[in-house]
């Protein structure tokens, strides 16, 4: 008996030996996977948080849970990235089929948002402590290190010095002395191709030699976008806002979410990014905040629930802001699909103040139907075109002038503000710019233009009635 029984002691021990030197060479098991808790911004009653599920182990985690307590008075409002499920004030987090595998050595995020006070406690990640540490509220994300210091408008007779923090008024945008304005410029390309094109020379060109009032600062999501580098391209951003700002134009970040076309596909993404850029240049007159380029493939109902969920976490930053809205079908107002979603949108709007809804048209594709559509639109609803071509939907063919000049008339009538696609350099017709010139850094006068570019140069050089 004795013997046996001492005989099991040491296969024990043999094993807790066996296991502690498992353990040993691969240090990085369970001990080393983490949750990691942060509010990315604080509004008092309420916060935005995220989970950071990191794999320290050495093989893909295939799915996670992550389960917390908040107390009471503090409960989670809208979350994404995860499921949910909830029990009194314990909270069970788990993957959505895209992000439940975790390779060695990477991370996934999910967030929520928080109404209350309270922070999440007594974390476990698969059922074991989160061994993360739940940060304190943080102060909304400060400048990063690396980009200047933010800029201040000039005064005089620049477009953002003579009207200043705009608000919409009806369906009107207005200055800031209350008078309906009609603003004019351009977009850039796509940041993670053409951003060469947009530097210090050739925004004095736009800013000075086409009199633009306004920069539309086109960053894609997808297509080698922002979800490849989020940091980067939020710092491309910021700088570009600060050169449109230094200049006296009015800036538009516009989230140019395209394919997929649900903006909730990224929408994770995009309150952290708005979030950011909301924090840093609240202060500033000049921002507008577009927040789906181009929906497609989805209903109105899913577009107007993803802003009704971003407005907030911009507002909740830059409370004067104002908002562009996507509409359905490649922002055509529905008129790519059933004609019907200037209907919708009335039926149920957004659920915000200050805010308007886009119209893009080419004008060589979009003709009668889509400016009847536009025109019942602009009748009903506060509107901006945030994208135009006087070209096909391609960007590229030949040009409509004819076409483009009715919409321009309609916009000029109704003080309705316009941007064109696009200030680059691109091959195609709708890049205002020959191939090369970026390049060669030569953006004055009109001998770099393509037809394209001298035709809407004359027009965005018109005078203001500001
Ligand atoms: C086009 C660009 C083209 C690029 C393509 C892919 O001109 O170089 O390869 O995007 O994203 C839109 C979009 C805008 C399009 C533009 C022209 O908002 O991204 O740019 N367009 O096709 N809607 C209608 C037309």
């Amino acid at each position: 008996m004795r013997r046996s029984r001492s005989l099991l002691l040491s296969v024990a021990a043999a094993v807790v030996a066996a296991g502690m030197a498992l353990y040993a060479v691969t240090p990085a098991s369970a001990a080393a996977t983490t949750a990691t808790f942060a509010k990315t911004s604080d509004w008092g009653s309420g916060w935005q948080g995220q989970f950071t599920i990191t794999n320290g182990g050495s093989s893909d985690m295939t799915s996670w849970r992550v389960e917390f307590a908040l107390p009471s008075g503090t409960s989670v409002g809208s979350y994404w990235d995860a499921l949910l499920t909830t029990s009194g004030q314990r909270y069970t987090f788990t993957n959505r089929e895209y992000n439940g595998r975790v390779a060695p050595g990477q991370s996934v995020t999910f967030g929520f948002v928080g109404s209350g006070s309270g922070s999440p406690t007594g974390c476990l990640l698969n059922g074991v402590s989160c061994n993360g540490t739940v940060t304190p509220p943080t102060t909304p994300p400060t400048t990063p290190p690396t980009t200047p210091p933010t800029t201040n408008p000039p005064s005089g007779t620049t477009p953002v010095a003579k009207n200043g923090q705009l608000k919409v008024c009806g369906r009107q945008l207005c200055n800031a002395q209350g008078k309906a304005i009609q603003l004019r410029g351009m977009s850039t390309h796509g940041l993670q191709w053409y951003a060469n094109c947009v530097n210090d020379s050739s925004l004095d060109v736009l800013a000075k030699e086409w009199n633009a009032d306004v920069l539309r600062i086109s960053m894609y999501i997808q297509e080698g976008g922002y979800e490849t580098d989020p940091a980067g391209f939020t710092a491309k951003v910021n700088d570009l806002i600060e050169k449109a700002t230094a200049r006296g134009m009015y800036a538009i970040v516009d989230w140019h979410m395209l394919s997929p076309g649900d903006p909730n596909f990224n929408l994770a993404r995009a309150k952290t990014f708005f979030t950011t850029i909301a924090a840093r240049h609240k202060n500033k007159t000049n921002i507008l905040y577009e927040i789906a380029n181009e929906p497609s493939e989805v209903n109105w109902s899913s577009i107007k629930s993803y802003a009704d969920q971003i407005i907030p976490v911009i507002r909740a930053q830059d409370a004067d802001g104002v908002v562009l809205v996507g509409t359905e079908d490649w922002s055509s107002l529905g008129a790519s699909g059933d004609g019907q979603g200037v209907s919708r949108i009335l039926a149920n709007p957004v659920n915000a103040s200050n805010i308007m809804y886009t119209f893009h048209f080419y004008a060589a594709s979009h003709d009668d139907y889509y400016l009847n559509t536009f025109r019942d639109a602009i009748a009903k609803l506060p509107m901006f075109v945030t994208e135009f071509g006087t070209q096909q939907a391609s960007g590229d063919g030949g040009n409509n002038f004819a076409m483009a000049q009715r919409y321009l008339d309609l916009m000029a009538q109704n003080k309705v503000s316009w941007v064109n696609w696009n200030y680059s350099d691109d091959m195609r017709t709708g890049a205002v710019f020959t191939q090369g010139t970026c390049n060669a850094g030569a953006y004055s006068g009109t001998s770099r233009l393509k037809e394209a570019g001298v035709w809407v140069r004359d027009r965005i050089r018109t005078a203001d009635d500001f």
